[in-house]
């Protein structure tokens, strides 16, 4: 009787043990998502918009500086530690491998739509997008989330607690690989968090169109037109990674580029 429950303790114990260095494995190379063939970019460039930490700006200070402003990046305003393990790889296929999930072309006003099992995403999509593809034949998993069936992930999502009057957020999820990301685009106010990976950003102010084409991905245009930009042409653009916000105002033109694959949510203010 004593051997029974020794072993039992031992199993349950080693079943502990195995499932506690899992998690930590996929904590240490985000959440399970980047794999070893991944070519994961490291020029995160330069930062020139404030970075500042939640505490040292209030809602107010938020309201006149920002709200209407210009761009600024907060650091640990919410806590999503349980949304971020929720977003792992085995977690999320487990959860949700069998649904459809609605791939969008990533350019500039994304007019394909595909509709494919999310494990089927995960296989054959999410991969390190080359710099000579172009954003029509590249497939984008961002936006389009089915609200009913993610209900019970998003709601464990904590969302920037600074909102703008008369709006409430719209939460648009997405996962993508290296270098993909979206090329330039304007809508409504908002910010955009990255749960697992970082995604460079750029931006412009809403009366400075930038230099681009609507069907080249962003990683053409960093690679291409960015080096030849004049110093008045250069973008407003930082590195963002896990428990940043990027706070986005009314109109303001931005891209994105992912340097590695990228578990990610924007909040639409509307
Ligand atoms: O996260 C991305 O790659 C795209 C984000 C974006 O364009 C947005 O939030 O409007």
């Amino acid at each position: 009787m004593e051997i029974k429950a020794a072993r039992l303790a031992f199993i349950f114990f080693t079943a502990a043990v195995t499932a506690q260095l899992q998690q930590q494995e996929e904590d240490e190379d985000g959440g399970g998502w980047f794999s070893a063939s991944d070519v994961r970019s490291q020029d995160e460039g330069r930062c020139n918009i404030d970075v500042l930490h939640g505490s040292s700006l209030s809602y107010q200070q938020f309201m006149e500086r920002y709200a209407y402003g210009r761009p600024v990046i907060l650091r640990g305003l919410t806590d999503n530690t349980k949304f971020r393990l929720l977003c792992s790889k085995s977690s999320l296929l487990r959860e949700y491998g069998a649904h459809r999930v609605r791939l969008s072309t990533a350019n500039t006003y994304s007019y394909r739509k595909v509709d494919v099992p999310f494990q089927e995403y995960v296989d054959e999509f999410l991969r390190p997008q080359s710099a000579d593809a172009l954003g029509s034949d590249t497939l984008y998993f961002f936006g389009d989330n089915n609200f009913t069936e993610w209900q019970s992930l998003f709601e464990h999502y904590e969302s920037p607690p600074y909102v703008l009057p008369l709006t409430s957020g719209a939460y648009s999820f997405g996962i993508a690989g290296p270098g993909t990301g979206v090329p330039f685009h304007w809508h409504g106010p908002g910010y955009s968090e990255v749960i697992y990976g970082r995604k460079r950003w750029f931006l412009y102010p809403p009366d400075q169109e930038p230099h681009f084409h609507p069907n080249r991905t962003t990683l053409s245009w960093v690679t291409e037109t960015y080096p030849n930009l004049l110093e008045d042409e250069a973008p407003l653009e930082c590195t963002i990674r896990p428990g940043e916000v990027l706070y986005f105002p009314d109109r303001w033109w931005h891209a994105t580029l992912n340097l590695d694959t990228s578990v990610f949510i924007s909040t639409f203010l509307g």
